[in-house]
C-alpha cells in the first residue's frame, strides 16, 4: 500500500559494501531477557535487517558467533560486557539507552551493544540502529548515549467509537468502527511501531470530548477490551490513557451529582481507577477536558479546576497513574462587541489563581499558543506564569488550521520556534522546552502531547508528506534540540530513500510549506478568517460576529486586536519582560505578530518597510505563486520516487495550488475593498 510504512521502509542497501558491513555486524542478535518489549526489539531488527540486507538473522539468548548485536538491560548484562560498558551506563534512565560498537576480547570481532535502561530503553536504542542503517551510515565507531528529555511524550487520538475522528482528515479511525472497538488490531500494532520508534511513549485513545458510547470506557464493560489494546502498546513500551467525561459517575454511575468534594463521586472514581488498574496494571491515567467548550466539569458545582484534578488524580495515586488536565478553558458564549474579555487571556486567568494547588500527579496540558493552534501565534504566557504545577505542551500535527492535510504545511519549523522560546520565567534560558519537561521548576512530571493525524487512510495521513510531522513531533518529545535540517534529512531518507536529488527537492519543499501556507492565509499572526465549524478555506468574516473570541477587528480603517496594556485587552502583561514590553509596543513588536498584538491602520508601516495593506497583498500574490511552484519542484522528481505515491502527492499539490489562488482572491479582495487602496502593483482590479 502506497506509504503504508512510512520510515519504516527497510529498503534494500543498494550499496554492496555497505550492505555487506550491516549483515556482518548484525548477522545474529542475543537477547538474555525474555521480556516482550526486549523481544520486540530483537524483532524489529531482525526484520528490519532482513529488509536491509537480504539475510536474516539468528535470534538467541547469546551470541553464536562472534559478531552481531546484543540487546540488553542495565544491571542484566554478561559481566564482561556490563564491565566493558560501565561509564557509558552508569547515569542511564529507565528509557534511555546506550548504542556502542565494540571489540569483544583482544584481537575479536567488533559487536555491537544496545543497552537500555529498562526494556523501553533498549527498544528506542534499536530503532537508532535501525536509523542509521536506513541512512545509509556506517556501524563502525558508533558510540551514542541518549535519554528523553520529557518523560511523557504523549499522543492524544481524538477518535469517536463511531469511527469518525474529530479534525481527522486521513479517513477514519484504526481504533473503532460502529461504536465498537475493531476486531482486527494488526493496524494499531503497526501505529504502535510507528510511535515507539521515534519514542512516544504515552496515547490516549479517545477524544477529549467524550461522547455517551466513550463515557462507557471507563466501565467494566470494556475492560477486557481495553486490556487487550494495551497489551498491544505496551509491547512497544506506550502507555495508555483514555480522555474521561467529568459527569461520568451521572452518566455512567447512575448518581445524581458529579461534584468532586461529594464523597459517593469520589468513592466512584475510585472504584473505577482500581477495577481499570487490575485490568491494565500500568494504566496511564485520565485525560480531561473540563468545563471547556459545552464539556461538564466542576463549575457546576461551585468547585474549580483544581478541585476537579485533585478529586482524580486522588483516585488514581495508589496506583501510580497521572490526570493530565487541559487548559484549553474559555467563554466560548462571549459577546462579540465586548471587547473588555479576550479569549487569549483566558487560560492564564483561570489557572494562575490555582499555581500551587494542583496534586503532585495532575500534570496541566497547555496548547503552545493562547488561542487555538493557528497557523502562527505567540507562545502561551501560562508557561512561563506557572510555578508549582506540573506542565506539559500541547501540539496539534492534525492539520486543522493548516490545509487539513490536503495543504502541505511541515510543522517542525513551528514547534522548534515553540519549544525554543524563552519566556524569561527564570531569567534568561527558561524556554518552553525547558519548563514543558518540568527541568526548570524541577517538577516532578512533565513533557508533550500533540493531537495525532493518522486514520484509516492506506499512508496514514492523508497527504503522504504529512507524515513528516509525525515523525518530526516524536523526535522532538525525544530531544527538542534537534535541528530541523537533521529530522528532515532524517524522514525523507527512511521514507523516500536516500537519492540526494529526492532530499535536496523535498527538504526544500517542506522547510518552505508553513510559510507559504501562512502568505496566503491569515495575515500577520490575526489568525482565524476561515470557514466555521469545519475550519477549511478562506472566510475572512467567518468568525467575526459570532460567539467564540476569535476576531480581527477588520473596518475600512484598519485591522488586528489591541491587546495592549494601555487600550487594549491588557494580555500582554500575561507576558514576563521583555516579551511584554515588546509585544505592547508597536514599533518592537516583531511583523509576524503584528495583528495579534495590535489594531492599526492599512498604512502602518511594517519593519519590513512595506505597509500593512500592501504586504497583504504581496504575500498573497506571492504565496499562491509559490504554492504553485511546490508542485513544479515535485513534478521535478517524478521517475525518482514510487509511481502511485508520487501520483497522491502530486494530487494533494494540484489542489492546493488551485485552493491558494482562491485564499489569494478572498483575502486581497476582501481587504481592497475594505481599505479602499489600490495594489501598488495594480493586480486588484475592481
Ligand atoms: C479545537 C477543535 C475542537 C476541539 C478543541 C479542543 O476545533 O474540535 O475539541 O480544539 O482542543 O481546535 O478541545
Amino acid at each position: 500500500m502506497t506509504g503504508y510504512k512510512a520510515w519504516l521502509r527497510y529498503e534494500t542497501a543498494e550499496n554492496e559494501t555497505l550492505r555487506e558491513e550491516y549483515r556482518i555486524y548484525c548477522s545474529s542478535i542475543a537477547v538474555a531477557e525474555q521480556s516482550r518489549v526486549l523481544l520486540t526489539a530483537a524483532r524489529e531488527l531482525a526484520a528490519a535487517v532482513r529488509s536491509i540486507t537480504g539475510h536474516s538473522p539468528s535470534i538467541a539468548p547469546s551470541l553464536d558467533r562472534a559478531s552481531g548485536v546484543v540487546i540488553g538491560v542495565k544491571g542484566k548484562l554478561d559481566p564482561e560486557l556490563e564491565q566493558a560498558l560501565s561509564s557509558d551506563i552508569a547515569e542511564l534512565s529507565d528509557e534511555g539507552y546506550v548504542l556502542r560498537t565494540l571489540r569483544a576480547g583482544s584481537g575479536g570481532a567488533e559487536r555491537i551493544a544496545i543497552v537500555g535502561g529498562a526494556e523501553a530503553g533498549a527498544l528506542y536504542g534499536v530503532f537508532h540502529l535501525i536509523r542509521v542503517m536506513q541512512m545509509r551510515k556506517s556501524l563502525g565507531g558508533l558510540r551514542a548515549t541518549e535519554q528523553p528529555a520529557n518523560r511523557l511524550r504523549m499522543i492524544n487520538q481524538w477518535d469517536n467509537m463511531d469511527g469518525s475522528i474529530e479534525r481527522g482528515y486521513a479517513g477514519k479511525s484504526i481504533f473503532y468502527r460502529g461504536n465498537a472497538f475493531v476486531d482486527d488490531f494488526s493496524r494499531i500494532r503497526d501505529y504502535a511501531r510507528l510511535l515507539a520508534s521515534v519514542g512516544i511513549n504515552a496515547i490516549s485513545i479517545n477524544n477529549v470530548n467524550v461522547h455517551r458510547e466513550e463515557t462507557k470506557l471507563i466501565t467494566k464493560q470494556y475492560e477486557e477490551t481495553l486490556s487487550r489494546v494495551a497489551a498491544v502498546f505496551r509491547d512497544y513500551g506506550i502507555k495508555l490513557f483514555l480522555s474521561v467525561n467529568f459527569a461520568s459517575p451521572i452518566a455512567a454511575g447512575g448518581l445524581p451529582t458529579a461534584d468532586p468534594l461529594e464523597p459517593s463521586v469520589k468513592e466512584w472514581w475510585a472504584q473505577r481507577a482500581s477495577d481499570l488498574y487490575r485490568a491494565i496494571p500500568d494504566f496511564g491515567g485520565f485525560l480531561v477536558k473540563a468545563d471547556s467548550e459545552f464539556r461538564p466539569g466542576p463549575f457546576t458545582y461551585g468547585r474549580d479546576h483544581a478541585d476537579g484534578a485533585n478529586m482524580l488524580a486522588e483516585a488514581l495515586a495508589p496506583h501510580g497513574g497521572l490526570v493530565i488536565w487541559r487548559c484549553f478553558v474559555y467563554n466560548c458564549l462571549q459577546d462579540w462587541r465586548d471587547r473588555s474579555t479576550d479569549r487569549a487571556k483566558a487560560a492564564y486567568e483561570h489557572f494562575m489563581p490555582l499555581d500551587g494547588r494542583f496534586a503532585d500527579n495532575v500534570i496541566l496540558q497547555i496548547k503552545n499558543g493562547p488561542m487555538d493552534f493557528q497557523v502562527r501565534e505567540p507562545v502561551s504566557p501560562l508557561f512561563g506564569g506557572l510555578k508549582r504545577t506540573n506542565q506539559m505542551l500541547e501540539l496539534q500535527i492534525t492539520q486543522e488550521y493548516t490545509g487539513q492535510q490536503k495543504h502541505l504545511c511541515y510543522l517542525v519549523p513551528q514547534w522548534k520556534e515553540v519549544l525554543d522560546f524563552d519566556t524569561h520565567a527564570a531569567g534568561k534560558g527558561s524556554t518552553v522546552a525547558r519548563l514543558a519537561s518540568g527541568v526548570l521548576r524541577e517538577r516532578p512530571h512533565g513533557g508533550i502531547a500533540a493531537v495525532s493525524n493518522i486514520g484509516d487512510d492506506a499512508c496514514w495521513t492523508g497527504h503522504p508528506l504529512a507524515q513528516a510531522n509525525l515523525y518530526g513531533y516524536g523526535r522532538l518529545t525525544w530531544n527538542p534540540s534537534l535541528s530541523e535540517d537533521q529530522i528532515t534529512a532524517e524522514w525523507i531518507r527512511q521514507s523516500l530513500g536516500c537519492d540526494p536529488e529526492v532530499e535536496t527537492v523535498v527538504s526544500d519543499m517542506l522547510r518552505k510549506s508553513w510559510g507559504i501556507y501562512e502568505s496566503y492565509t491569515a495575515p500577520l499572526g490575526v489568525g482565524w478568517m476561515v470557514n466555521p465549524n469545519h475550519h477549511y478555506g478562506p472566510n475572512v468574516d467567518g468568525y467575526e460576529y459570532s460567539k467564540w473570541g476569535t476576531y480581527h477587528f477588520a473596518d475600512c480603517r484598519g485591522i488586528g486586536v489591541d491587546r495592549t496594556a494601555e487600550t487594549g485587552t491588557g494580555y500582554t502583561a500575561q507576558y514576563h519582560s521583555p516579551w511584554r514590553e515588546t509585544f505592547n509596543s508597536l514599533e518592537l513588536c516583531p511583523d509576524e505578530l503584528l495583528l495579534f498584538f495590535h489594531h492599526v491602520p492599512y498604512t502602518h508601516v511594517l519593519h519590513s518597510g512595506n505597509t500593512v495593506i500592501q504586504h497583504i497583498y504581496d504575500t498573497h500574490f506571492e504565496g499562491a505563486e509559490e504554492a504553485a511552484a511546490l508542485l513544479e519542484a515535485w513534478k521535478s522528481l517524478e521517475g525518482r520516487i514510487e509511481a502511485d505515491y508520487f501520483a497522491l502527492v502530486a494530487e494533494r499539490l494540484a489542489v492546493q495550488s488551485e485552493h491558494a489562488k482562491e485564499w489569494r482572491d478572498v483575502i486581497n479582495t476582501y481587504f481592497y475593498r475594505k481599505s479602499g487602496i489600490a495594489d501598488r502593483q495594480g493586480r486588484l482590479i475592481y
